[in-house]
């Protein structure tokens, strides 16, 4: 069926077919970028299965699928071969730590090692005879341990640390447990918790890594470190910047009201599930993450595949703010432009939308920057307070300085349409606010959809005109709004908004202010896949 043929991405990464969830184990490795995932290899839903899917690729981008690195073969994993992480030691070994789910449903901690370290692709892998090397401590839960972390050297003991993260059922607590290990065999339990945050539940895919300027991929020189937990009650990813106090095996947010889990988001849409791994090619560190379908099960089997990848995002504090990460597509996501559409300088008056002409409107990386009136900025009256994406009305509802931005995937009626815009209201304790919203709700016309209106208050400092960067690729949309502030993923599914019949739109529709579009660049996009599309 067209339609559903018409989901699959043109450079967002997935599996020729069937189901994938949580990125796993990522490195770069003699001249290539390997990328393993969760992977159902029957079926295009989450199943009874859970093997590690794996490609490679030299440049992020153009992917190259090879077979499956692991599968449930053992009575330590057989009932999945779960999310685990990577570690390329300095004399170039690497050592492969994930969870196996054991044959009574245990969550035991795996090693694996190349079969063949020559072989730069890493086709084979061997699972350590000594496997599971570790389990669950007595008082966790032996379905509450999964997800070990790429390790890091300490150098006050010479061992080797790794944080897998858990619950504590007294609170409801989120924790982060630490070990220590010389030979990834035999492991020590540090004592304590390196983090604990009651009422936020179980959590899943723990990172940790330092970031700033002073930040090296060695932990222990970090000045500032992310802590990252994927919170299994609400399905959303959480970070926090805080200080490692290795002695101590303490980390603390730097901004308590801030903690992981109740404070800031990696993505406001639909990501989960994310793993980051530093780059010792490009000195960078690089982001991935899951993104689900918001469809029903029954349209994942029709199409025969569920879930794609985010495009891989450079993370790096945010030097202006000091209080939030920066993420921005890889650069190498730029070589896919083909050509590019300029309209910067345009003015949209208060009510008004205006269509720009592609040749297509499914493969496109925006760019667009925009600035109120700055004479209506003063008259904001106190009625604009207190503004949610979530329960604000969406797209529709007009306010004095907003919503203005873009429409993607918009029929010519605009009756299916996908909304991206900004807001400026007064905020509760009185100064201005800039909100940052993917409004779902007319995205598809399909029932079964899940649709929301997603997105955050995003900072934005003195002079810096409102700017959003925008991946379209199929059914996958992902917004980077100032500078990789905030980020806002969305699955979007147009059942007529398709092919010919979809278009792009910049749309004012705030009542008290032209806006200035200082910045609208529309790069066509070229597709990283070698197979042809049907
Ligand atoms: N998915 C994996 C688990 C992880 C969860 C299983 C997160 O290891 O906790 O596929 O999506």
């Amino acid at each position: 069926d067209t339609m559903l043929q018409w989901q699959r991405t043109g450079y967002h990464f997935q599996p020729k077919k069937n189901y994938m969830n949580d990125p796993s184990g990522p490195m770069y490795y003699r001249g290539w970028y390997h990328l393993f995932y969760q992977h159902n290899p029957e079926g295009a839903v989450k199943g009874d299965i859970i093997a590690w899917g794996h490609a490679v690729s030299r440049d992020l981008v153009r992917w190259r699928h090879l077979p499956l690195a692991m599968v449930p073969d053992h009575w330590y994993d057989i009932k999945g071969v779960m999310t685990g992480s990577t570690t390329v030691l300095p004399d170039g070994r690497v050592v492969l730590l994930y969870s196996g789910n054991s044959n009574t449903s245990a969550q035991v901690q795996c090693l694996a090692v190349p079969e063949n370290p020559k072989d730069p692709l890493l086709r084979k892998w061997k699972k350590h005879h000594a496997n599971p090397v570790l389990v669950a401590p007595p008082g966790i839960g032996i379905k509450d341990f999964r997800d070990p972390t790429t390790a890091w050297f300490d150098n006050s003991d010479h061992t080797w640390r790794t944080v897998i993260g858990s619950k504590d059922d007294h609170e409801h607590a989120g924790i982060t447990i630490m070990y220590k290990t010389k030979d990834f065999l035999r492991y020590e339990r540090i004592p304590g918790f390196l983090h604990r945050v009651k009422g936020t539940g179980m959590w899943e895919c723990i990172d940790f890594y330092p970031v700033g300027s002073d930040s090296h991929n060695n932990l222990s020189e970090g000045v500032l470190y992310v802590m990252k937990e994927s919170s299994d009650d609400d399905r959303h990813d959480y970070y926090a910047l805080g200080k490692y106090n290795a002695s101590a095996n303490r980390w603390t947010p730097v901004d308590p009201k801030a903690d992981l889990g109740v404070g800031l988001r990696y993505d406001w849409g639909k990501f989960y599930a994310s793993k980051t791994f530093y780059d010792p090619n490009k000195r960078r560190r690089v982001l991935w993450g899951w993104v689900g379908e918001a469809d029903s099960k029954r349209t994942e089997v029709a199409k025969g595949w569920g879930s794609v990848q985010s495009i891989p995002r450079t993370v790096a504090l945010d030097e202006k703010t000091q209080t939030n990460l920066i993420q921005w597509p890889v650069k190498e996501v730029e070589t896919l432009r083909l050509n590019a559409i300029d309209h910067s300088g345009i003015t949209i008056g208060a009510g008004s939308i205006l269509p720009i002409r592609l040749r297509q409107a499914a493969q496109l990386d925006i760019e667009a920057s925009f600035r109120l009136d700055p004479s209506t900025v003063i008259g904001l009256n106190k009625d604009e307070v207190g503004y949610k994406c979530g329960t604000s009305g969406g797209a529709d509802n007009r306010g004095v300085l907003g919503p203005f931005g873009l429409l993607v995937h918009t029929n010519n009626h605009q009756s299916e349409q996908m909304a991206i815009y900004f807001y400026v209201s007064r905020g509760l304790v009185g100064g201005l606010q800039t909100h940052f919203c993917h409004d779902e709700s007319r995205s598809s016309q399909a029932q079964s959809v899940v649709k929301e209106v997603v997105g955050s208050t995003v900072p934005v400092l003195d002079k810096e005109v409102l700017s959003v960067r925008i991946l379209v690729d199929h059914s996958i949309v992902e917004s980077f709004v100032m500078g990789g502030r905030l980020t806002v993923t969305s699955r979007v599914y147009p059942t007529e908004a398709i092919y010919a019949a979809a278009g792009i739109y910049v749309f004012n529709n705030a009542t008290g202010s032209t806006v200035t579009v200082e910045k609208l660049v529309v790069h066509e996009m070229d597709s990283a896949w070698t197979h042809k599309r049907d």
